[in-house]
């Protein structure tokens, strides 16, 4: 099944309300819009007579060697798409050899997802994304909880000081979980009432300092995500970040920012010759990972996505989610001459319209 074949299929298999929580932007979801469009406006320039049998595609990521540059992305209330939830997609990205970002907003908590992730792979990459917690007993609880679960780098997100207004989730009057759902991860915290959606932690006081104590908590290493500027990119690295995600949160939290993609090139030249610089937002074609990767993305992050693949097909879904981007991808690195992922150089990148 196609992409486009899959997302049809979410939406006629959800409830009209789970699936715009899942679809939807904040403000008139230009953002959002965006996002996709945006990779519209770089074409690739392909090198011939360079190419192999055989793609390397694999990938060194921090606390992972995976098989495809491509990361599940954190998205929210799994269980919500689909009974088996998290546990689904943690056993589908581990098949499939790449990252998954399970969250502080699971419904599933993290050891189970870890567990999940073991059934298909002995030594699988998940990732733990945290949102900070004003009080710092609550985070550290949080990535403790992530250590002994056996996730194997930590993902702090920093676009969010305060919930981001979705539209559709206020028409619809969604601002909680239903009853026999949570927030599993927030469950039984120092402190912190048990979980439900309203308790996911986000302040606007956090800084930079606040980060930097969550890396010197653990002996993870700690990637930021949510960062559009290049000075933030710069600070992310002075304190301690083992890698950049550049997103804009599926244009979920401000409708006046950049397409992530448009962002890309300046933070790729502030840190990437110091850390990987990953990438997140309107990932839908394998000529969008090469684009990335082309513009300096060490891999790319799918969030929506995934979950078309998960509400409309469970583990098989996201299976079918992941084996199709990543066999694209592989289509375009042997259209583009590429052997391995750094065969795609920014040279490659010509903007639609402009001549060079
Ligand atoms: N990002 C987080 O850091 N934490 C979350 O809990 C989270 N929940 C999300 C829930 C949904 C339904 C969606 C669509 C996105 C969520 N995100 C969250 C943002 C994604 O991690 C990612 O940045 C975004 O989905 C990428 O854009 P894409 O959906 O176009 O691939």
């Amino acid at each position: 099944m196609t992409l486009r074949a899959l997302h049809d299929a979410a939406r006629r298999t959800l409830d009209p309300v789970h699936f715009d929580y899942l679809a939807g932007g904040t403000g008139e979801e230009r953002v959002l819009a965006d996002n996709e469009r945006a990779f519209d406006r770089y074409l690739l320039l392909p090198r011939v007579l360079c190419g192999s049998e055989t793609r390397d595609t694999a990938v060194d990521l921090p606390g992972a060697r995976r098989t495809a540059p491509v990361v599940v992305a954190p998205t929210a209330f799994h269980r919500l798409m689909h009974p088996d939830g998290e546990r689904a997609a943690a056993r589908a990205a581990a098949a499939e050899g790449v990252v998954l970002v399970t969250g502080t907003a699971a419904t599933t908590a993290v050891d189970g997802v870890v567990e999940a992730a073991r059934e298909a792979d002995p030594d699988p990459a998940v990732w733990f994304q945290l949102y900070l917690h004003p009080r710092q007993e609550v985070t550290e609880a949080l990535v403790r909880r992530a250590e002994t679960a056996g996730c194997t780098a930590l993902v702090v997100t920093v676009d969010s000081p305060v919930f981001g207004r979705h539209t559709r989730d206020l028409r619809n009057g969604f601002t909680d979980l239903p009853p026999g759902y949570a927030a599993e991860n927030m469950r039984d915290l120092p402190g912190a009432p048990p979980g439900s959606l309203i308790d996911i932690p986000m302040s606007p006081a956090l800084s930079w300092r606040d980060f930097g104590e969550t890396v010197r908590m653990t002996s993870l290493p700690v990637l930021v995500k949510g960062v559009l500027h290049p000075a933030d990119a710069r600070l992310a690295v002075e304190h301690g970040a083992a890698g950049v995600i550049v997103s804009n949160h599926g244009g979920r939290q401000c409708d006046a920012v950049p397409a992530a993609v448009d962002c890309l090139p300046a933070v790729v030249g502030a840190v990437a010759d110091r850390v990987p610089v990953l990438l997140d937002g309107g990932v839908r074609r394998g000529s969008d990972v090469a684009v990335a990767l082309a513009l300096g993305a060490a891999a790319v992050g799918v969030g929506r996505p995934v979950v078309w693949g998960l509400a409309a097909g469970g583990e098989a879904g996201v299976r079918a989610v992941l084996g199709a981007l990543r066999d694209e991808y592989d289509h375009t690195l042997a259209l583009c001459g590429g052997r391995r992922n750094t065969d795609l150089t920014k040279d490659m990148i010509v903007r639609r319209g402009e001549t060079w």
